[in-house]
């Protein structure tokens, strides 16, 4: 298999790589990071809070090494990669602290270096130097690795798979205006740009409608169609499935043979670089969920965010048979799988959103037949945006949360300002993971959403802005660094 989806050339390549890699490593120990999660899900969020509450020696009691005090410093460094946009940390922080407005939409890689100078835990590593680690933190989007399977498949089988998902129930209706479309092409008449165009259009319009849809899709291969960057328009990005394709090779010259072109210049240009230089460098992995929403959307969202999930970690499974580690030999050893945003709800449902991401991923880890690195689930908020009260008394009191909506929210009609703070009684989760795979009631409970502003940081007595303040986000660092800073 991997000879078919790899040529020597990349195999040389990732071998020097490694090898230099290596050797660098020993000079400065570094620990690439990749933070990925489907759109929304809260990546930016999510490093911008880690990076801040490093950097300002925010409150971390279940980070063992800032909680004992042995990190003596940490700064930002240039990051290695020169052709890798920056993560704009300062631009985010300062949307969060500043202006209290959550960071804009980013859609594409970037990448930060963050340099941790720490005492180590043993006498005996003491007393040769200060440990110094360099984290290169990857923000990547979760849909580039949907693209994954895409390596393994010939056009043909792309297409009929293509087809085949957007016939089922929860597709059907947002598909049928593309499906229409393809029908009335020949795959077998002349190649046509005006032809491809069209279909290609009204296929990214199927995609695009899967991602807006209030049951809140997760997105469909290829990844790049809704997140092109600078690709936009070129030919690379400019085709589609046709329906009914068998394995014959298509005529030279025919619309069929132009698509199956194109589509194979995906998999070269797009796909493969995209793996080979971003995705098989890292250590460690985080992957963020937005569990809240799809529960809110109802089963049929929960059954989509585990395929997506089971396909994302298939990317990361190990042995024969997966696409990416018959390639490579480096491997991801820790995989965290975060649900965020936990803010939206009270401490008591914090425990219940864990068990149910878990319950999610357990079922996700089975499909995938993924084992070897090791996982963990944890429910956080990279930035807590509320508080927790009561409203009422004895048996009456209700837990709630509280926060400033977002100007334009609304819950039962009443319209928010963005300026004035809010109790909330956000509901509970429920008690048992297993019912928000059936579509029971679990839309009769729903949770309240609503949005809030980024938190007000609190000064302390000299007037100094204290941290960004979290959820569980000490738990997510101590799985990813933890063991690196002992
Ligand atoms: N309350 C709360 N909201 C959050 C948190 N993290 C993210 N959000 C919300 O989720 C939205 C998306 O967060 P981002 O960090 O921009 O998500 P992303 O994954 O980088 O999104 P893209 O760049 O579009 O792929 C934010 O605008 C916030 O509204 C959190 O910890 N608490
Ligand atoms: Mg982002």
């Amino acid at each position: 298999m991997a000879s078919s989806i790899t040529s020597l050339t990349d195999e040389a390549r990732i071998a020097l790589d490694t090898l230099t890699g290596r050797a660098s490593n020993l000079v400065n120990p570094t620990l690439r990071i990749g933070v990925t999660g489907l759109s929304r899900a809260g990546k930016t969020v999510f490093i911008s809070a880690l990076v801040h509450n490093l950097l300002h020696g925010g409150r971390l009691p279940l980070f063992e090494a800032q909680k004992s005090g042995r990190i003596a410093r940490a700064f930002l460094e240039e990051q290695p990669d020169d052709a890798v946009p920056r993560f704009q940390y300062e631009d985010h922080i300062r949307a969060l602290i500043y202006d209290r407005i959550w960071p804009d939409s980013t859609r594409a890689i970037s990448e930060l270096r963050l340099t941790v100078e720490y005492e180590s835990a043993s006498g005996w590593n003491r007393m040769f130097s200060r440990g110094r680690l360099s984290i290169d933190i990857v923000d990547y989007p979760g849909e580039w690795l949907l693209d994954l399977p895409l390596l393994g498949k010939t056009y043909a089988e792309f297409s009929r798979d293509v087809f085949e998902l957007a016939a089922f129930p929860v597709r059907a209706g947002l598909s049928q205006e593309w499906r229409a479309r393809a029908a009335t092409v020949d795959p077998n008449a002349d190649a046509d740009e005006m032809t491809a165009r069209s279909l290609a259009e009204s296929f990214t319009a199927y995609l695009k409608a899967g991602k807006d849809d209030s049951r809140a899709l997760s997105t469909l291969p290829p990844g790049r169609f809704l997140m092109p960057g600078d690709l936009e328009g070129s030919p690379a990005l400019t085709f589609a499935p046709l329906p009914n394709l068998n394995d014959v090779r298509p005529r030279s010259g025919s619309l069929h043979a132009m698509m199956a072109r194109r589509y194979e210049a995906y998999k070269s240009h797009v796909v493969k670089p995209f793996f080979r230089e971003h995705v098989t460098r890292l250590d460690r992995q985080i992957v963020l969920v937005d569990a809240m929403q799809a529960m809110n959307a109802g089963s049929e969202a929960v059954a989509d965010l585990e395929r997506a999930l089971t396909e994302i970690l298939n990317c990361f499974r190990q042995g024969r048979g997966n696409l990416l580690t018959d390639l490579f030999s480096r491997r991801i050893d820790r995989i965290l799988i975060a649900a965020t945003k936990a803010d939206h709800i009270h401490h008591e449902s914090h425990d219940r959103l864990q068990a149910i991401v878990r319950r999610i991923s357990d079922r996700a880890i089975a499909r995938a037949d993924f084992s070897g690195a090791a996982v963990d689930v944890v429910a956080m908020a990279a930035v807590r945006a509320t508080r927790e009260g009561t409203v009422g008394d004895g048996s009456d009191a209700l837990p709630v949360i509280m926060g400033t909506p977002l100007a334009g929210e609304t819950i039962d009609g009443e319209r928010f300002d963005g300026k004035t703070e809010t109790a909330i009684f956000p509901g509970d989760l429920p008690a048992k993971p297993d019912s928000i795979f059936q579509d029971a009631d679990s839309n009769s409970h729903p949770i309240r959403f609503v949005r809030f502003r980024p938190p007000r940081l609190e000064r302390n007595t000299a007037g100094m802005t204290l941290s960004l303040p979290h959820i569980r986000l000490d738990r997510a660092l101590q799985f990813l660094l933890g063991d690196q800073l002992a």
